[in-house]
């Protein structure tokens, strides 16, 4: 039975009200990326990268899913064969749709990490880097959040899941950052058919055999349907 690989990107949580990154007025408009999402940026103002986490957290946590994480949590349901979801989304909103199998390859906002030994535990509503770490002690906590830089989470793994795909869907990601925008390649050398779902085209939109332009509260649903 077919399996279906499905990334995520910012624009499925945009009708969530959480900002995207690189469209008009985006997070990368508001914010220097080098300072608030990057190791180094950490590492010389903690405080500016945890408040810029802090709001995000919030943000996120008091935002809803919409139709198109419901839709994804539907098909994973319903669906006779096996749906792997990986998103590069930070929120918990395909969590709180119901989905149960997520993987975040660039963390997640509800994390905390030890910078000093690694441990991670539930994030607070809001965290400072001079609270304690529960396993250590030391005050080196960090969001736990891949940056540029640093290596996305559970590679191996995904890289598995694409080679074995029959279908990979890309939805609401402007195919800008790797390695998830090398995704598509990957999945396309392992015969798989590659589905776009996006507000408008996108950097890979070419790679694509079918594509479906418009916001993901309508578009996801339709083709889940
Ligand atoms: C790594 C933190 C190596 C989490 C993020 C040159 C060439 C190739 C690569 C590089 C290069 N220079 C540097 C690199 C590497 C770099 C990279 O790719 N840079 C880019 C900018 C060129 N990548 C990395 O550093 C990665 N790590 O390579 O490690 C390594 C190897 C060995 C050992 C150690 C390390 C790490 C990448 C992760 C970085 N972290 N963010 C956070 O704060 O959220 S990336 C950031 O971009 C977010 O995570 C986000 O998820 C990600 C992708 O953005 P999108 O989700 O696509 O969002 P965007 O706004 O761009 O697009 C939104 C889309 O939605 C648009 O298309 C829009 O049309 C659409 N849309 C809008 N509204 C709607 C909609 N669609 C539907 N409905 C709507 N309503």
């Amino acid at each position: 039975m077919q399996k279906i690989v499905l990334l995520t990107g910012a624009g499925i949580s945009a009708e969530s009200g959480l900002g995207t990154f690189r469209d008009a007025g985006g997070i990368w408009s508001q914010y220097d990326l080098e300072e608030v999402a990057t190791p180094e940026g950490f590492a010389r103002n903690p405080a500016l990268v945890h408040s810029f986490y802090n709001a995000r957290r919030a943000n996120a946590l008091d935002a809803a899913p919409n139709a198109a994480h419901e839709a994804l949590a539907r098909l994973e349901r319903d669906w006779p064969g096996e749906v792997v979801l990986i998103t590069q989304n930070v929120d918990d909103l395909h969590e709180r749709a119901g989905h149960n199998r997520v993987i975040h390859m660039h963390g997640e906002l509800t994390q905390a990490l030890c910078a000093a030994c690694g441990a991670h535990w539930e994030a607070p509503r809001e965290m400072f880097a001079e609270d304690p770490c529960p396993e250590c002690g030391e005050p080196a906590t960090r969001p736990d959040i891949v940056w540029f830089g640093e290596m996305p989470y559970d590679m191996d793994l995904i890289e598995r899941h694409i080679a074995s795909a029959s279908l990979f869907a890309s939805i609401g990601t402007s195919g800008q950052v790797f390695p998830a925008a090398g995704f598509v390649m990957q999945a396309n050398a392992a015969g798989a058919e590659t589905v776009e779902l996006n507000l408008e085209a996108s950097e890979l939109s070419g790679m694509f055999d079918e594509r479906h332009e418009g916001p993901a509260s309508d578009v996801v649903p339709q083709w889940v349907e």
